[in-house]
């Protein structure tokens, strides 16, 4: 028994002195120092208490130090639940409490609010701030830079990363080191990765697409990583001139064609660009086109999958679809759960089985045996169908998801904290149609009294929601439309006010 992420991210290159990270402030990180930062962070754990198997929950801001922690997790044998460093209070206790991890990290000014939580529940809490600064850095110089890792299986649990269900609060997914690590070894293979590429990295790092995907990949092959904090379009531009690869959402794509300076001569080194975690619209791959000479390349993952398709890198990358299923990966069109037109056309609910295939849903057995057909197939909730040449298209979703700038948001959720208003009777939170975000919530609410003012309600919300999941607008409605069942009809709010 080995440890299967050790082997891969970190024994290749624990005396490889190219650089890993380019900071915002110019400093480059070897992958040598970057690994032995991770090392005396991991002896710093350890002393702690933590073991192979605890969980380690992560909810510091993008830096340096927050993603070695992500390699000191895969060297002491912990299993990585990475957070949204945004969430509220409230949302935070509850990933805390589902998880019950054996250390937290979080920025100095949330331990006071998160410690009664933590001590009820054996938790230690470690502080660490956007400037690398606190508990976690204090006094790492008399830690060991050499840390010997724990084995874990390839089937052991390596990481957790929380989404949201149609049914109410977000569930854990379990990840296991096969499944990242067979995912990344097919993507590098896919995408043509290696040590000569510097990846544009911009995205966060508290889901698969900046973590698993975009560091994953990178580490595998050697590659290096300019690593900015958030999509800031002036540090992203003036990384086209020494970058070959980025990855990013589709609001990465529409925000940089509406700037002046995006042209082929800026992105004449780039070799490619990657577009994933929502729809990229056929007007914005081909506006790319047009302006750069690139075809944007779309792939197609989820929270419990990593990545299941993509569209190649020699050969066809067709617009509008996420391409072709990865090495190792079955994927189905099961059309007997669509109506009689999907049945003729083909078109169902797309079902996948691989090693990428997450473990189940953590306390939560119930949910994990819906979530698979009695065959082993993982039910995505995504409908979609194949075309003549096998490249899969993603027509609709069976599930009540808006995707907002590539993050996903449940309407259910944030309904269930509007009604907890006191001046609310009922809500329909729907997604309307965004030309930066693709898609944005919207909010109907039938209030007790109309005279209430909206703002208490949405001071309310943003004090119980992480700032994307807030409704950019409230309509106050005498009554929703519903249907002879009393459901409500959402596609009557979004065709009305759209
Ligand atoms: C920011 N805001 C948002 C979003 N982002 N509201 C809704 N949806 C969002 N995605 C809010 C801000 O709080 C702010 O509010 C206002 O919108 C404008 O902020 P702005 O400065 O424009 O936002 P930004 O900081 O530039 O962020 C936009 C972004 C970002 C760059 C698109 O959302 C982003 O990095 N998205 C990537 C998400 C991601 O990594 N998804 C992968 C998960 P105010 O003005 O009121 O203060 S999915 C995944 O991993 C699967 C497996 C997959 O397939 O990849
Ligand atoms: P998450 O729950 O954050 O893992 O998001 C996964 C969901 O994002 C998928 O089930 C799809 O609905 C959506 N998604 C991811 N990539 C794409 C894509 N390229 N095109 C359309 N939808 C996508």
């Amino acid at each position: 028994m080995t440890n299967y992420l050790y082997k891969h991210l970190i024994q290749p290159n624990i005396n490889n002195k190219k650089t890993f990270l380019l900071l915002d402030d110019g400093t480059k990180i070897s992958y040598e120092d970057f690994i032995s930062l991770s090392s005396k962070i991991s002896h710093k754990l350890a002393n702690l208490g933590l073991k192979s198997g605890d969980r380690i929950l992560v909810k510091s801001p993008k830096c340096k130090e927050t993603l070695s922690l992500y390699l000191s997790s895969i060297l002491t044998g912990a299993v990585f639940f990475p957070l949204n460093s945004s969430y509220t209070l409230n949302e935070t206790i509850y990933f805390i409490e589902d998880s019950k991890p054996t250390i937290l990290i979080c920025e100095s000014s949330e331990v006071k609010s998160v410690k009664p939580i933590c001590d009820k529940i054996g938790c230690k809490i470690l502080s660490l701030n956007a400037n690398g600064e606190g508990e976690v850095t204090n006094g790492l110089e008399d830690l060991d830079s050499f840390f010997k890792h724990n084995n874990r299986a390839e089937d052991d649990l390596a990481a957790l990363l929380y989404t949201s269900g149609t049914t109410g609060k977000p569930k854990g997914a379990m990840l296991t080191h096969q499944n990242l690590v067979s995912n990344a070894l097919q993507l590098i293979n896919l995408w043509n990765i290696d040590k000569s590429d510097t990846l544009i990295h911009a995205l966060p790092i508290y889901h698969t697409h900046g973590l698993f995907v975009a560091i994953n990949t990178s580490m595998m092959s050697g590659a290096s990583i300019r690593f900015i904090k958030n999509f800031n379009i002036d540090l992203v531009i003036e990384a086209f001139k020494y970058s070959t690869l980025m990855m990013g959402v589709p609001t990465f794509y529409t925000r940089l064609i509406k700037d002046k300076r995006l042209d082929k001569s800026l992105t004449k080194d780039m070799k490619l660009f990657i577009s994933g975690s929502a729809p990229l619209l056929t007007e914005t791959h081909q506006d790319f086109l047009n302006i750069t000479g690139h075809q944007i390349l779309e792939r197609y993952g989820m929270t419990e999958t990593n990545m299941n398709t993509s569209n190649p890198f020699d050969g066809e990358r067709k617009a509008g679809s996420v391409g072709k299923p990865i090495k190792d990966i079955s994927i189905r069109i099961n059309i007997t759960k669509g109506d009689k037109d999907a049945v003729l056309n083909k078109i169902g609910m797309i079902e996948i089985k691989g090693p990428n295939v997450f473990k189940g849903y953590l306390n939560n057995p119930k949910k994990t045996q819906e979530a698979f057909t009695e065959d082993g197939y993982f039910i995505t909730g995504d409908i979609g169908y194949f075309d003549k040449d096998g490249y899969l298209f993603i027509s609709g979703r069976n599930k009540d998801l808006i995707i907002s700038g590539g993050f996903n948001i449940y309407p259910k959720e944030i309904e269930d904290v509007i009604n907890q208003h006191k001046s609310v009777i009922e809500s329909a939170v729907f997604g309307i149609k965004d030309h930066d975000l693709g898609e944005v919530p919207i909010a109907a609410v039938v209030m007790i009294n109309n005279n209430t003012k909206i703002k208490d309600l949405s001071i309310f919300v943003e004090n119980n929601l992480v700032k994307y999941k807030t409704p950019k607008k409230y309509l106050v409605l005498n009554e929703l439309p519903k249907n002879v069942m009393g459901k409500v009809q959402k596609n009557i709010l979004k065709d009305k006010y759209s």
